[in-house]
Protein backbone atom coordinates (compact mmCIF):
# COMPACT_ATOMS: atom_id res chain seq x y z
CA UNK A 1 0.00 0.00 0.00
CA UNK A 2 1.54 3.37 -1.20
CA UNK A 3 1.06 5.90 1.14
CA UNK A 4 1.73 10.67 0.10
CA UNK A 5 3.02 11.18 3.28
CA UNK A 6 4.17 9.08 6.46
CA UNK A 7 2.36 10.77 8.68
CA UNK A 8 -0.57 8.55 7.16
CA UNK A 9 0.47 5.46 8.51
CA UNK A 10 2.16 6.43 12.05
CA UNK A 11 1.19 4.82 15.30
CA UNK A 12 -1.25 7.10 17.13
CA UNK A 13 0.54 8.29 20.06
CA UNK A 14 3.24 9.77 17.52
CA UNK A 15 0.75 11.64 15.77
CA UNK A 16 -0.22 12.39 19.41
CA UNK A 17 2.48 14.29 19.98
CA UNK A 18 3.39 15.90 16.81
CA UNK A 19 -0.47 17.32 17.95
CA UNK A 20 0.45 18.59 20.98
CA UNK A 21 3.64 20.25 19.92
CA UNK A 22 1.88 22.04 17.20
CA UNK A 23 -1.25 23.01 19.46
CA UNK A 24 1.60 24.49 22.37
CA UNK A 25 2.25 26.44 19.57
CA UNK A 26 -0.91 27.71 17.49
CA UNK A 27 -2.24 28.12 21.53
CA UNK A 28 0.78 30.95 22.17
CA UNK A 29 0.44 32.18 18.71
CA UNK A 30 -3.04 33.37 19.20
CA UNK A 31 -2.64 34.47 23.01
CA UNK A 32 0.09 36.97 21.92
CA UNK A 33 -1.28 37.77 18.33
CA UNK A 34 -5.21 37.86 18.47
CA UNK A 35 -6.83 40.17 20.89
CA UNK A 36 -9.92 38.11 20.62
CA UNK A 37 -8.37 35.00 21.43
CA UNK A 38 -6.42 36.43 24.67
CA UNK A 39 -10.03 37.99 25.62
CA UNK A 40 -11.82 34.89 25.74
CA UNK A 41 -8.98 32.73 27.31
CA UNK A 42 -8.99 35.13 30.25
CA UNK A 43 -12.60 35.14 30.24
CA UNK A 44 -12.64 31.47 30.59
CA UNK A 45 -9.54 31.57 33.29
CA UNK A 46 -6.89 29.93 31.26
CA UNK A 47 -3.37 31.09 29.83
CA UNK A 48 -1.31 28.58 27.02
CA UNK A 49 1.18 27.67 30.10
CA UNK A 50 -1.97 25.54 31.34
CA UNK A 51 -1.72 23.26 28.74
CA UNK A 52 0.11 19.76 29.69
CA UNK A 53 -1.20 16.95 27.29
CA UNK A 54 -3.59 17.46 24.43
CA UNK A 55 -6.82 16.53 26.79
CA UNK A 56 -6.47 19.93 28.40
CA UNK A 57 -8.15 20.98 24.62
CA UNK A 58 -11.19 21.20 26.24
CA UNK A 59 -10.30 23.90 28.67
CA UNK A 60 -10.27 26.38 25.91
CA UNK A 61 -13.04 28.11 24.67
CA UNK A 62 -14.84 27.26 21.24
CA UNK A 63 -14.81 29.63 18.23
CA UNK A 64 -18.03 30.31 16.29
CA UNK A 65 -19.41 31.51 12.94
CA UNK A 66 -20.44 34.51 15.00
CA UNK A 67 -16.73 35.40 16.34
CA UNK A 68 -15.94 35.55 12.62
CA UNK A 69 -18.59 38.16 11.53
CA UNK A 70 -18.01 40.05 14.33
CA UNK A 71 -14.26 40.51 13.29
CA UNK A 72 -15.15 41.10 9.85
CA UNK A 73 -12.79 41.80 7.70
CA UNK A 74 -9.01 41.42 9.36
CA UNK A 75 -9.50 41.32 13.20
CA UNK A 76 -8.82 37.75 13.08
CA UNK A 77 -5.74 37.73 11.41
CA UNK A 78 -2.60 36.95 13.93
CA UNK A 79 0.11 37.85 11.28
CA UNK A 80 0.95 41.57 9.83
CA UNK A 81 -1.07 41.89 6.61
CA UNK A 82 1.79 42.28 4.52
CA UNK A 83 2.32 38.46 5.44
CA UNK A 84 -0.80 37.74 3.82
CA UNK A 85 -1.17 36.47 0.42
CA UNK A 86 -4.47 35.40 0.23
CA UNK A 87 -8.42 36.08 0.99
CA UNK A 88 -11.00 33.47 0.74
CA UNK A 89 -14.55 33.52 1.65
CA UNK A 90 -17.65 31.54 2.98
CA UNK A 91 -19.95 30.49 0.80
CA UNK A 92 -22.75 32.05 2.35
CA UNK A 93 -25.73 33.68 0.41
CA UNK A 94 -26.77 36.91 1.68
CA UNK A 95 -24.53 39.39 3.55
CA UNK A 96 -20.68 39.87 4.33
CA UNK A 97 -18.44 36.80 3.33
CA UNK A 98 -17.02 34.84 6.30
CA UNK A 99 -13.20 36.16 5.84
CA UNK A 100 -10.32 33.48 6.19
CA UNK A 101 -6.49 34.77 5.03
CA UNK A 102 -3.39 32.40 4.53
CA UNK A 103 0.28 33.36 4.50
CA UNK A 104 2.54 31.50 2.08
CA UNK A 105 3.28 28.55 4.11
CA UNK A 106 -0.73 28.24 4.82
CA UNK A 107 -1.09 27.76 0.86
CA UNK A 108 1.99 25.43 1.10
CA UNK A 109 0.18 23.76 3.36
CA UNK A 110 -3.13 23.49 2.38
CA UNK A 111 -1.23 22.59 -1.14
CA UNK A 112 0.34 19.57 0.69
CA UNK A 113 -2.80 18.35 2.57
CA UNK A 114 -5.24 18.84 -0.61
CA UNK A 115 -2.22 16.94 -2.99
CA UNK A 116 -2.32 14.23 -0.51
CA UNK A 117 -5.98 14.04 -0.66
CA UNK A 118 -5.89 13.62 -4.65
CA UNK A 119 -3.54 10.62 -4.38
CA UNK A 120 -5.77 9.38 -1.46
CA UNK A 121 -9.10 9.14 -4.23
CA UNK A 122 -6.37 7.41 -6.82
CA UNK A 123 -4.79 10.35 -8.86
CA UNK A 124 -0.99 10.35 -9.52
CA UNK A 125 1.39 12.41 -10.93
CA UNK A 126 0.79 12.98 -14.89
CA UNK A 127 -2.77 12.35 -14.48
CA UNK A 128 -5.53 15.11 -16.10
CA UNK A 129 -8.00 16.63 -13.47
CA UNK A 130 -11.03 18.89 -14.68
CA UNK A 131 -11.79 21.21 -11.51
CA UNK A 132 -15.02 21.64 -11.88
CA UNK A 133 -15.17 23.40 -8.56
CA UNK A 134 -16.27 27.32 -8.65
CA UNK A 135 -13.04 29.77 -8.57
CA UNK A 136 -13.33 32.76 -6.77
CA UNK A 137 -13.58 33.68 -2.95
CA UNK A 138 -15.33 30.11 -2.95
CA UNK A 139 -12.44 27.63 -1.44
CA UNK A 140 -13.47 24.72 -4.01
CA UNK A 141 -11.54 25.92 -7.09
CA UNK A 142 -8.12 27.49 -5.91
CA UNK A 143 -7.87 24.71 -3.19
CA UNK A 144 -8.00 21.75 -5.31
CA UNK A 145 -6.45 23.73 -8.34
CA UNK A 146 -2.87 24.63 -6.38
CA UNK A 147 -3.31 20.76 -4.78
CA UNK A 148 -3.23 19.45 -7.97
CA UNK A 149 -0.43 21.07 -9.48
CA UNK A 150 1.14 19.86 -6.27
CA UNK A 151 0.63 16.73 -7.01
CA UNK A 152 1.49 16.92 -10.65
CA UNK A 153 -1.22 16.53 -12.09
CA UNK A 154 -2.35 18.55 -15.35
CA UNK A 155 -4.83 20.71 -13.79
CA UNK A 156 -7.91 22.42 -16.00
CA UNK A 157 -9.34 25.35 -14.34
CA UNK A 158 -12.83 24.96 -15.83
CA UNK A 159 -14.62 26.41 -12.60
CA UNK A 160 -18.22 25.73 -12.16
CA UNK A 161 -21.44 26.44 -14.50
CA UNK A 162 -21.11 26.54 -18.72
CA UNK A 163 -21.93 22.60 -18.66
CA UNK A 164 -21.97 22.65 -22.67
CA UNK A 165 -18.18 23.76 -22.67
CA UNK A 166 -17.49 21.09 -19.91
CA UNK A 167 -18.71 18.11 -21.38
CA UNK A 168 -16.62 19.44 -24.38
CA UNK A 169 -13.43 19.27 -22.12
CA UNK A 170 -14.18 16.03 -20.46
CA UNK A 171 -14.45 14.41 -24.13
CA UNK A 172 -11.70 15.92 -25.89
CA UNK A 173 -9.17 16.06 -22.69
CA UNK A 174 -9.61 13.09 -22.09
CA UNK A 175 -9.36 14.20 -17.56
CA UNK A 176 -9.05 10.49 -15.69
CA UNK A 177 -10.09 13.07 -12.21
CA UNK A 178 -13.04 15.33 -12.08
CA UNK A 179 -13.77 17.19 -8.78
CA UNK A 180 -17.06 18.99 -8.57
CA UNK A 181 -20.20 19.02 -6.29
CA UNK A 182 -22.05 16.15 -6.15
CA UNK A 183 -24.89 17.85 -7.36
CA UNK A 184 -23.11 19.30 -10.44
CA UNK A 185 -21.70 16.05 -11.61
CA UNK A 186 -25.19 14.58 -12.16
CA UNK A 187 -26.30 17.50 -14.06
CA UNK A 188 -23.30 17.18 -16.48
CA UNK A 189 -23.98 13.40 -16.69
CA UNK A 190 -27.61 13.97 -17.33
CA UNK A 191 -26.53 16.60 -19.98
CA UNK A 192 -24.73 14.32 -21.35
CA UNK A 193 -27.84 11.44 -21.60
CA UNK A 194 -29.63 14.62 -23.11
CA UNK A 195 -27.22 15.16 -26.06
CA UNK A 196 -26.96 11.33 -26.19
CA UNK A 197 -23.74 10.95 -25.24
CA UNK A 198 -22.76 8.18 -22.88
CA UNK A 199 -21.01 9.21 -19.77
CA UNK A 200 -20.15 5.95 -19.24
CA UNK A 201 -17.39 6.08 -22.12
CA UNK A 202 -15.79 9.24 -20.79
CA UNK A 203 -12.05 8.76 -19.70
CA UNK A 204 -12.86 9.34 -15.87
CA UNK A 205 -11.97 6.92 -13.48
CA UNK A 206 -12.39 8.68 -10.17
CA UNK A 207 -14.67 11.57 -8.96
CA UNK A 208 -13.47 13.80 -6.11
CA UNK A 209 -17.03 14.97 -4.57
CA UNK A 210 -17.84 17.51 -1.95
CA UNK A 211 -18.86 21.23 -0.30
CA UNK A 212 -22.49 19.56 0.20
CA UNK A 213 -24.08 16.89 1.72
CA UNK A 214 -24.39 13.44 -0.19
CA UNK A 215 -25.40 10.23 0.41
CA UNK A 216 -24.20 6.22 -0.33
CA UNK A 217 -27.03 6.45 -2.33
CA UNK A 218 -26.24 9.49 -4.71
CA UNK A 219 -22.65 7.80 -4.71
CA UNK A 220 -24.08 4.76 -6.00
CA UNK A 221 -26.23 6.80 -9.08
CA UNK A 222 -23.10 9.00 -9.94
CA UNK A 223 -20.55 5.63 -10.09
CA UNK A 224 -22.86 3.85 -12.31
CA UNK A 225 -23.93 6.53 -14.32
CA UNK A 226 -20.11 7.10 -15.47
CA UNK A 227 -18.89 4.17 -14.52
CA UNK A 228 -16.61 5.77 -11.95
CA UNK A 229 -15.15 5.50 -8.45
CA UNK A 230 -16.43 8.40 -6.57
CA UNK A 231 -14.86 9.68 -3.50
CA UNK A 232 -16.33 12.03 -0.67
CA UNK A 233 -13.72 15.51 0.19
CA UNK A 234 -15.15 17.72 3.26
CA UNK A 235 -13.66 20.59 4.46
CA UNK A 236 -14.88 24.53 5.20
CA UNK A 237 -13.14 27.77 4.61
CA UNK A 238 -12.95 28.65 8.29
CA UNK A 239 -10.55 25.92 8.92
CA UNK A 240 -8.99 25.61 5.52
CA UNK A 241 -11.07 25.09 2.54
CA UNK A 242 -11.21 21.32 0.87
CA UNK A 243 -9.07 18.65 2.38
CA UNK A 244 -9.36 18.43 5.98
CA UNK A 245 -10.92 14.93 5.33
CA UNK A 246 -10.80 12.85 2.57
CA UNK A 247 -12.20 9.59 1.44
CA UNK A 248 -9.87 6.62 0.27
CA UNK A 249 -10.60 5.02 -3.44
CA UNK A 250 -9.30 1.89 -1.79
CA UNK A 251 -12.00 1.48 0.99
CA UNK A 252 -14.51 4.56 0.76
CA UNK A 253 -15.22 3.88 4.20
CA UNK A 254 -14.97 7.07 5.89
CA UNK A 255 -12.86 10.47 5.48
CA UNK A 256 -9.12 10.11 6.44
CA UNK A 257 -8.37 13.47 8.32
CA UNK A 258 -5.85 15.31 7.81
CA UNK A 259 -4.96 14.57 11.63
CA UNK A 260 -1.18 16.63 11.17
CA UNK A 261 -2.86 19.58 10.68
CA UNK A 262 -6.18 19.70 12.65
CA UNK A 263 -7.51 18.38 15.68
CA UNK A 264 -11.63 17.33 15.33
CA UNK A 265 -13.95 16.45 18.23
CA UNK A 266 -17.05 15.62 17.87
CA UNK A 267 -19.50 17.38 20.88
CA UNK A 268 -23.02 17.83 21.79
CA UNK A 269 -24.29 20.39 20.43
CA UNK A 270 -26.66 21.32 23.27
CA UNK A 271 -24.80 20.41 25.89
CA UNK A 272 -21.26 21.34 24.40
CA UNK A 273 -20.08 17.88 26.23
CA UNK A 274 -17.80 15.84 24.07
CA UNK A 275 -19.32 12.74 22.45
CA UNK A 276 -17.94 9.18 22.55
CA UNK A 277 -16.49 8.07 19.03
CA UNK A 278 -19.54 6.36 16.56
CA UNK A 279 -21.46 8.60 17.81
CA UNK A 280 -23.24 11.10 15.86
CA UNK A 281 -22.59 15.06 17.04
CA UNK A 282 -21.07 18.48 15.93
CA UNK A 283 -17.54 18.65 14.46
CA UNK A 284 -15.00 20.93 15.99
CA UNK A 285 -11.97 21.53 14.74
CA UNK A 286 -8.26 23.12 15.93
CA UNK A 287 -5.72 24.05 13.54
CA UNK A 288 -2.31 22.92 14.32
CA UNK A 289 -0.47 24.87 11.34
CA UNK A 290 -1.95 27.97 9.96
CA UNK A 291 -0.06 30.80 10.38
CA UNK A 292 -2.52 33.74 8.91
CA UNK A 293 -5.74 32.36 10.97
CA UNK A 294 -5.33 29.79 13.28
CA UNK A 295 -8.76 28.53 14.71
CA UNK A 296 -9.45 27.00 18.28
CA UNK A 297 -12.00 25.14 19.16
CA UNK A 298 -14.19 26.14 15.74
CA UNK A 299 -17.89 25.05 16.17
CA UNK A 300 -18.78 23.92 12.63
CA UNK A 301 -22.25 23.38 12.44
CA UNK A 302 -21.81 20.63 10.67
CA UNK A 303 -22.90 16.59 11.93
CA UNK A 304 -20.60 13.73 11.56
CA UNK A 305 -18.71 10.95 13.85
CA UNK A 306 -15.55 9.65 14.14
CA UNK A 307 -13.62 6.47 14.64
CA UNK A 308 -9.91 5.76 15.21
CA UNK A 309 -9.88 1.82 14.23
CA UNK A 310 -7.63 1.48 11.49
CA UNK A 311 -8.73 1.95 7.86
CA UNK A 312 -8.23 -1.61 6.55
CA UNK A 313 -6.34 0.33 3.59
CA UNK A 314 -3.61 0.91 6.23
CA UNK A 315 -3.31 4.22 7.24
CA UNK A 316 -3.90 5.29 11.31
CA UNK A 317 -5.49 8.65 10.49
CA UNK A 318 -8.71 9.71 12.37
CA UNK A 319 -11.66 8.59 10.30
CA UNK A 320 -14.90 10.67 9.85
CA UNK A 321 -18.29 9.44 8.26
CA UNK A 322 -19.66 10.93 5.66
CA UNK A 323 -21.51 14.56 7.00
CA UNK A 324 -25.27 14.06 7.83
CA UNK A 325 -25.89 17.79 7.51
CA UNK A 326 -25.52 20.78 8.64
CA UNK A 327 -27.68 21.82 12.18
CA UNK A 328 -29.09 25.08 10.30
CA UNK A 329 -30.17 22.67 7.37
CA UNK A 330 -32.31 20.61 10.00
CA UNK A 331 -35.82 20.89 10.16
CA UNK A 332 -38.48 19.64 12.99
CA UNK A 333 -41.59 18.42 11.23
CA UNK A 334 -44.04 17.37 14.29
CA UNK A 335 -41.43 16.89 16.52
CA UNK A 336 -38.80 14.79 14.34
CA UNK A 337 -35.44 16.40 13.22
CA UNK A 338 -35.12 15.70 9.47
CA UNK A 339 -31.53 16.45 7.58
CA UNK A 340 -32.71 16.41 4.02
CA UNK A 341 -29.45 14.22 3.31
CA UNK A 342 -32.01 11.08 5.25
CA UNK A 343 -34.39 12.51 2.65
CA UNK A 344 -32.83 11.77 0.16
CA UNK A 345 -31.01 8.69 0.97
CA UNK A 346 -34.49 7.19 0.94
CA UNK A 347 -35.86 8.75 -2.38
CA UNK A 348 -32.97 7.10 -3.93
CA UNK A 349 -33.96 3.80 -2.99
CA UNK A 350 -36.73 4.01 -5.41
CA UNK A 351 -36.27 3.19 -9.14
CA UNK A 352 -39.11 5.82 -10.16
CA UNK A 353 -37.04 8.97 -8.72
CA UNK A 354 -34.08 10.57 -9.82
CA UNK A 355 -32.16 12.68 -7.43
CA UNK A 356 -33.50 16.26 -8.01
CA UNK A 357 -35.70 17.37 -5.11
CA UNK A 358 -36.06 20.12 -2.85
CA UNK A 359 -38.15 20.75 0.22
CA UNK A 360 -40.27 23.68 0.68
CA UNK A 361 -41.30 24.58 4.47
CA UNK A 362 -44.74 26.16 5.23
CA UNK A 363 -46.77 27.66 7.72
CA UNK A 364 -49.95 26.67 8.36
CA UNK A 365 -51.42 29.15 11.39
CA UNK A 366 -48.72 27.79 14.06
CA UNK A 367 -47.99 24.33 12.61
CA UNK A 368 -44.70 23.94 10.25
CA UNK A 369 -44.61 21.78 7.52
CA UNK A 370 -42.81 20.34 4.82
CA UNK A 371 -43.66 19.58 1.17
CA UNK A 372 -41.30 17.51 -1.09
CA UNK A 373 -40.98 18.09 -4.72
CA UNK A 374 -39.23 14.91 -6.65
CA UNK A 375 -38.84 14.47 -10.06
CA UNK A 376 -39.81 11.46 -11.60
CA UNK A 377 -38.03 9.01 -14.28
CA UNK A 378 -38.77 9.88 -17.90
CA UNK A 379 -39.99 5.87 -18.03
CA UNK A 380 -42.16 6.79 -15.60
CA UNK A 381 -43.10 9.78 -16.49
CA UNK A 382 -43.82 8.21 -20.36
CA UNK A 383 -46.32 5.78 -18.83
CA UNK A 384 -48.58 8.41 -16.97
CA UNK A 385 -51.77 9.70 -19.72
CA UNK A 386 -50.66 13.20 -20.69
CA UNK A 387 -48.23 13.45 -18.39
CA UNK A 388 -51.25 13.70 -15.25
CA UNK A 389 -50.05 12.59 -11.82
CA UNK A 390 -53.58 12.29 -10.84
CA UNK A 391 -54.48 9.57 -12.79
CA UNK A 392 -52.47 6.34 -13.34
CA UNK A 393 -49.48 5.05 -11.11
CA UNK A 394 -49.05 8.83 -9.89
CA UNK A 395 -51.28 8.04 -6.55
CA UNK A 396 -49.75 5.15 -6.28
CA UNK A 397 -46.29 6.82 -5.96
CA UNK A 398 -47.23 9.64 -3.62
CA UNK A 399 -48.38 7.23 -1.28
CA UNK A 400 -45.78 4.81 -1.41
CA UNK A 401 -42.96 7.97 -1.14
CA UNK A 402 -44.76 8.78 2.03
CA UNK A 403 -45.01 5.37 3.47
CA UNK A 404 -41.33 5.23 3.06
CA UNK A 405 -40.43 8.68 4.42
CA UNK A 406 -43.01 7.92 7.18
CA UNK A 407 -41.96 4.14 7.96
CA UNK A 408 -38.18 4.97 7.61
CA UNK A 409 -37.54 8.29 9.22
CA UNK A 410 -40.54 9.24 10.60
CA UNK A 411 -40.95 11.99 8.46
CA UNK A 412 -44.37 12.76 7.53
CA UNK A 413 -44.93 15.22 4.46
CA UNK A 414 -46.56 16.33 1.54
CA UNK A 415 -45.88 14.54 -2.05
CA UNK A 416 -45.39 16.65 -5.06
CA UNK A 417 -44.19 14.66 -8.33
CA UNK A 418 -42.55 16.86 -10.76
CA UNK A 419 -41.84 15.97 -14.70
CA UNK A 420 -38.32 14.95 -15.56
CA UNK A 421 -36.10 18.15 -15.41
CA UNK A 422 -38.63 20.78 -13.73
CA UNK A 423 -36.36 21.29 -10.88
CA UNK A 424 -33.23 23.78 -11.51
CA UNK A 425 -29.91 22.02 -11.78
CA UNK A 426 -27.45 22.60 -9.68
CA UNK A 427 -24.08 24.50 -11.18
CA UNK A 428 -22.00 24.27 -7.23
CA UNK A 429 -23.72 23.83 -4.08
CA UNK A 430 -27.55 22.20 -4.48
CA UNK A 431 -30.51 23.84 -3.05
CA UNK A 432 -31.95 21.20 -1.07
CA UNK A 433 -34.55 23.52 1.59
CA UNK A 434 -36.84 26.52 0.43
CA UNK A 435 -37.77 28.05 3.58
CA UNK A 436 -41.21 29.86 2.81
CA UNK A 437 -42.07 30.14 6.28
CA UNK A 438 -42.89 33.82 7.00
CA UNK A 439 -40.85 37.16 7.03
CA UNK A 440 -37.20 35.51 7.92
CA UNK A 441 -37.73 32.97 4.94
CA UNK A 442 -34.57 31.74 3.33
CA UNK A 443 -32.97 29.32 1.29
CA UNK A 444 -30.77 26.97 3.40
CA UNK A 445 -27.66 25.87 0.62
O1 LIG B 1 -17.43 23.90 0.75
C1 LIG B 1 -15.05 23.68 1.01
C2 LIG B 1 -15.03 22.55 0.05
C3 LIG B 1 -14.83 22.78 -1.28
C4 LIG B 1 -15.21 21.24 0.51
C5 LIG B 1 -14.78 21.73 -2.18
C6 LIG B 1 -15.16 20.19 -0.37
C7 LIG B 1 -14.94 20.42 -1.70
P1 LIG B 1 -17.51 26.35 2.47
O2 LIG B 1 -18.04 27.01 1.27
O3 LIG B 1 -16.96 27.18 3.57
O4 LIG B 1 -16.32 25.39 2.09
O5 LIG B 1 -18.64 25.41 3.03
C8 LIG B 1 -18.36 24.56 4.09
O6 LIG B 1 -19.97 22.91 3.28
O7 LIG B 1 -19.38 23.35 6.78
C9 LIG B 1 -20.36 21.70 5.26
O8 LIG B 1 -21.61 22.13 5.77
C10 LIG B 1 -20.44 21.64 3.75
N1 LIG B 1 -19.57 20.58 3.23
C11 LIG B 1 -18.33 20.69 2.73
N2 LIG B 1 -17.89 19.47 2.32
C12 LIG B 1 -18.89 18.59 2.59
C13 LIG B 1 -19.05 17.18 2.41
C14 LIG B 1 -16.39 24.30 1.25
N3 LIG B 1 -18.12 16.42 1.84
C15 LIG B 1 -19.59 23.73 4.41
N4 LIG B 1 -20.21 16.63 2.84
C16 LIG B 1 -19.30 22.74 5.51
C17 LIG B 1 -21.17 17.38 3.41
C18 LIG B 1 -19.95 19.30 3.18
N5 LIG B 1 -21.09 18.70 3.57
Amino acid sequence: MSFYTREEGIEKHEMESIQFARLKTTVANVYENVPFYKREFEKAGVKPEALHSLTDLKKLPFTKKTDLRDHYPFGLVAVPMDEVVRIHGSSGTSGKPTVVAYTKNDIEHWSDIVARSIYLAGGRKGDLLHNAYGYGLFTGGLGLHHGSEKLGCATVPVSGGNTERQITLIEDFKPRIICSTPSYLLNIGETMLAKGLDPKKTSLAFAILGAEPWTEEMRATIETMFDLKAMDIYGLSEVMGPGIAMECVDCQDGLHLADDHFICEIIDPDTLDPVPDGENGELVFTSLTKEALPIIRYRTGDIASITRERCACGRTSTRMSRVKGRIDDMFIIRGVNVFPSEVERILLQMDELVCHYNIHLKRAGSMDHAELHVEVCESFFNRLPNGDFSVGEGPDLIKKIKYSLKSQALISMDVCLKAPYSIPRSEGKAKRVIDLRGENALTVE
